[in-house]
């Protein structure tokens, strides 16, 4: 039987040296950011990792085949508007095998086979977490149960503010996630640098790498959870932010939409809505966190 996961050549020999390696996550160039700025960010992602001295794992499915380390060809067919391209949570791995498709992991996907192999950072732009209105519709992230379960350190620039972030928080206080705010004592709100909610403050790469280093040595299995606020030259307005994303709520719920398909939605809109200033907003946190990645990377491994 072949490999069920298949490891690049680069990302191999680099963790076999013990290099530094950060995985990054695809849904958020399938279905996150719109065409054909993905295919550019994710590749400028790669490069900024390198030109830092980590080597980039990129996470994806191919032909079914989840993949770490995902080459240049591999990142621009699944960025591509012609390949048919699903998002891939960590229930999706079978079934992508079973149909051989294409595929954008999730946060939680992501972490589940980056560390599977071996990796320790993995940096994104935002995680999924509680949907507001959970109580009724019973809608949270595959992303929560993932993160209280596999032992990686996730840079993000927080939970999706389109989110209920305080009960995500709460979820990840219940399942002993580790939370930690970057230069901030305030767990940062993703398109805005303040959620409103307060969490520890760490203040150091090595700082991240230690809370890694001490989770390991006490034997937990939960992941560290790095919050790192995006620039606050490049976050969204937050009057505006909360304008637009009851607008985005009130038509999500109009048109009855559910499952995976309700937080591209709700990005989209947010997107539409603002015109293109939460996707620059979504691209310059992705790009801190993925500085920040590399950072910790290094100090992980020295
Ligand atoms: N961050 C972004 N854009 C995204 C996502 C994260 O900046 O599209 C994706 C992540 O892959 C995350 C997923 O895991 O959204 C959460 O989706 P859901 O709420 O359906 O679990
Ligand atoms: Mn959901």
């Amino acid at each position: 039987m072949s490999e069920p996961i298949v490891v690049s050549g680069p990302v191999r020999e680099a963790l076999a040296e013990r290099r530094p390696v950060v995985a990054l996550e695809s849904t958020i160039f399938t279905h996150g950011l719109t065409r054909p700025r993905n295919v550019a960010v994710a590749l400028a992602a790669e490069q900024q990792l390198r030109d830092a001295g980590a080597v980039p794992a990129t996470v994806g499915v191919v032909d079914g085949v989840p993949t770490v380390g995902l080459s240049e060809e591999q990142i621009v067919t699944l960025g591509d508007a012609e390949s048919e391209v699903v998002k891939v949570g960590i229930r999706d791995l079978p079934m992508a095998a079973l149909k051989r498709t294409h595929g954008g992991t999730t946060v939680a996907a992501t972490a589940f086979l980056a560390h599977h192999v071996g990796i320790g950072v993995f940096a994104t732009g935002g995680l999924g977490g509680v949907h507001r209105g959970a109580a009724t519709t019973f809608d949270e992230s595959a992303d929560i149960v993932a993160l209280a379960s596999i032992p990686i350190l996730v840079v993000s620039a927080g939970v999706k503010s389109v989110l209920d972030v305080p009960a995500t928080l709460e979820r990840f206080e219940t399942l002993g996630v580790v939370v930690a705010g970057y230069r901030t004592a305030r767990f940062p709100g993703f398109y805005v640098r303040d959620s409103g909610c307060v969490v520890d403050d760490i203040t150091s790469p090595e700082d991240a790498a230690a809370l890694a280093r001490a989770r390991d040595a006490l034997g937990l299995r939960s992941a560290v959870v790095v919050g790192n606020p995006v620039d606050a030259s490049a976050q969204v307005d937050p009057e505006l932010h909360d304008r637009v994303l009851v607008e985005a709520e009130r038509e999500a719920a109009g048109s009855g939409l559910r499952g995976k398909s309700l937080t591209p939605f709700l990005l989209e809109h947010m997107h539409r809505a603002t015109d293109g200033r939460t996707l620059e907003t979504n691209i310059a946190a992705y790009q801190g966190n993925v500085a920040l990645g590399a950072a910790i990377a290094r100090a992980l491994v020295s």
